[in-house]
């Protein structure tokens, strides 16, 4: 069910047009006090609302009626890109305003994914201290509306985020760098991966595969196996369900691979 109600939070983009005399308010967003300080917000006025392919009909939010019941493989990956994909490009500066001041900023506080270090910050922070992670790296094809999408970034600390640099995932067997439960080594394959602590490691895997589906990209076999047994370790929390909810105010589309966990086991090869 690809736009069931997973909390109370409104989701006025699917449902209601955002006017122009609602252009300042806030409407969209969760109710932390913290969202309040991104001055320069201003709701994905112009992304369409997730209707699917062409109809004229909105996708019904109640169970039974999703566009993508029945489909697997690409048939599946084809839904959920025409009902995911059109977005917002918030631009790279905004999307790290919004990251650090707002998104992932909890009591005055950001914390780093990987390490769980946090950081007292009102700003985006010096990027040798922390920085932002792109789960899906540049240099593989985060680009263009990509690098700013936040469905895929992520708050890291400096060092921790340049030691995964743009290696894959995986399991690492022969550590050469650990800490707070990341690692970074070999796998049992004797490849260099990054392997996050276990409370990202659904995160990351859900964030790759959103990336895969709205991007055309392909995921190479062994990182898939890998991402949809994490997928499966680290199940959709609160939190989690909560950024999504956030970023689909920011940027105008969600993640169906945390509003439905399960859709990762029906696409063989993203
Ligand atoms: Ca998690």
């Amino acid at each position: 069910m690809l736009l069931r109600s997973t909390t109370a939070a409104p989701r006025p983009l699917s449902l209601v047009p955002a006017a122009a005399s609602e252009a300042r308010r806030p409407t969209a967003l969760p109710s932390r006090a913290a969202l309040a300080s991104v001055d320069s917000f201003t709701p994905a006025a112009k992304a369409r609302p997730s209707t699917g392919t062409g109809s004229t009909t909105p996708v019904p939010t109640t169970p039974g009626g999703s566009p993508t019941d029945g489909l697997k493989d690409k048939a599946l990956i084809q839904a959920l890109h025409d009902a995911s994909a059109q977005h917002k490009d918030l631009g790279y500066n905004q999307a790290r305003k919004i990251i650090f001041t707002a998104l992932d900023n909890h009591d005055g506080k950001v914390e780093c994914v990987y390490t769980g270090r946090e950081l007292a910050t009102d700003k985006i922070p010096n990027s040798n201290d922390m920085n932002t992670e792109h789960s899906w790296p540049q240099s593989k094809g985060a680009t263009g509306a990509a690098k700013s999408d936040l469905h895929h970034l992520f708050p890291t600390d400096s060092k921790a985020n340049s030691i995964r640099g743009n290696y894959p995932f995986g399991v690492v067997k022969d550590v050469k760098w650990s800490q707070d439960g990341s690692k970074f080594g070999k796998d049992a394959n004797g490849q260099l991966v990054f392997e996050p602590r276990d409370e990202h490691k659904g995160n990351v895997a859900r964030a790759l595969f959103y990336f895969s589906t709205v991007y055309g990209k392909p995921i190479p076999a062994g990182d898939e196996a890998v991402l949809k047994q994490w997928n499966k370790l680290d199940q959709v929390d609160a939190a989690e369900v909560a950024r999504n909810d956030a970023i689909q105010g920011y940027q105008g589309n969600r993640n169906p691979f945390v509003d439905d966990a399960s859709l990762a086991d029906r696409i063989s090869d993203f």
